[in-house]
């Protein structure tokens, strides 16, 4: 490996271990899915599908692909699923590709209450090329607003729901956002990306008996390597596939697939269910600390992996809280909350996710710590000693928990 890049892999290896990652959509992939990505799986080409390649050679990466794929379904209990996309963006892509065309109405989560871009918004393909309808979340529950949502759908008869977010702290309602579809004849497509690793330990509803598609990424709360798949009812398996190959997609990511298989097999064990519901225990804590502290919730609760502060009563911007506590070691994203008056490169809130925290054994005990420790940096944003003294205590906590 090149000297430079082999000092740079060192120092973010170091980074990662010696501060505090609180971006929910990020976790510490096992060794096990590290090696998987690692491997000699990354030499082959292998367009097409198990048994239909249009290459030579394939023998064992069909039998790598059949392996996630039975995992896959085995894990999400999905008729169909779709292991090859490279990313949630992709993945997301492929399935508006196989049902739809170029100016249909999609209904979408609007970025700024928490939706993703590639629901819609207007500087991502998805807005580009399809003519989305944004709703909201209520301005003063800030939860969804199916109510909204099923008076939009009746004004404008979409051919598809799109729901799932990047920033939303609540229970999502799968059975109702099934009902508007159906009422309005609409496909239902469920974006997991942030809950699949709830989702697959039961600790989230799962979106599968409703949703016509559901798509996810593999490298968030599901720990695995970074990527894309789409589950999908057996009436779309077809379409589906088509889209993503040869329709978005050339050749797979063999030694991602293989990974992912990984990551499904650690999913199906005990532990990491055990680890999911500590995953949310820990967020929970936090999130009642916050309020402890005269923090402001949006929604004011938890009931997953994240949870938003409001930091409007506290006079500090979210981009200005990013850098303060990236001084210390604390790392985490200012976000936009619901209807925020200011622009998304300041925000008025931040973000806070606990899936990487719990993945290196943080428990409640640690996660309070971290609490105090962002509240004393806030309190003392005016003292430029401050964060280097955080820092100190920042790293004693992460020498005491190892990530590799
Ligand atoms: N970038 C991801 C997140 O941080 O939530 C969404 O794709």
């Amino acid at each position: 490996m090149s000297d430079f890049i082999s000092k740079l892999i060192k120092e973010e290896f170091l980074r990662q271990e010696l501060t505090i990652n609180l971006i929910a959509s990020e976790n510490y992939a096992p060794q096990n899915v590290l090696d998987a990505t690692g491997s000699v799986l990354t030499n082959k080409y292998a367009e097409g599908y198990p048994g239909k390649r249009y290459y030579g050679g394939c023998e064992i990466v069909d039998k790598v692909e059949n392996y996630a794929i039975t995992q896959g379904k085995k894990l999400f209990s999905c008729e169909h699923i779709n292991v090859q996309p490279h990313s949630g963006s992709s993945a997301n892509f492929a399935v508006y590709l196989s049902v739809l065309k170029p100016g249909d109405t999609i209904l979408g989560m609007d970025l700024s209450c928490g939706g993703h871009l590639t629901h819609g918004h207007k500087v991502n393909f998805s807005g580009k090329i399809f003519n989305f309808i944004p709703y909201h979340v209520s301005p003063e529950t800030e939860q969804l607003d199916y109510d909204e949502i099923e008076i939009l759908a009746n004004q404008h008869q979409p051919k598809m729901i799109v729901a799932g977010a990047s920033a939303y702290s609540r229970t999502i309602d799968f059975k109702r956002l099934y009902d508007i579809a159906q009422k309005n004849h609409a496909l239902l497509f469920i974006d997991i990306a942030h809950i699949a690793g709830l989702i697959a330990a039961d600790i989230h509803p799962s979106p599968m008996p409703y949703a016509d598609f559901v798509s996810s990424t593999t490298h968030k709360t599901l720990r695995g390597p970074r990527g894309g798949i789409i589950m999908s009812k057996l009436d779309h398996a077809q379409k589906l596939d088509k889209a993503v190959m040869p329709g978005s997609q050339g050749g797979p990511l063999m030694h991602v697939i293989a990974a992912k298989a990984v990551a499904f097999d650690n999913a199906l064990t005990p532990e990491f269910k055990s680890y999911q519901e500590q995953v949310v225990k820990n967020s929970k804590t936090m999130c009642q600390e916050f309020k402890n502290l005269g923090y402001k919730i949006v929604s004011g609760d938890t009931d997953n992996h994240l949870f938003l502060i409001d930091l409007r009563n506290k006079n500090i911007s979210g981009k200005e809280v990013e850098k303060l506590l990236e001084q210390s070691g604390i790392i985490l994203n200012s976000n936009s909350i619901p209807f925020d008056p200011t622009p998304p490169t300041v925000t008025s809130g931040i973000r806070i996710g606990t899936p990487a925290v719990t993945t290196r054994g943080f428990k409640e005990k640690e996660v309070l710590q971290v609490v105090h420790l962002i509240d004393e940096a806030i309190k003392n944003k005016l003292d430029t000693n401050f964060a280097q003294k955080l820092k100190v205590e920042v790293q004693d906590l992460c020498k005491r928990f190892k990530i590799y």
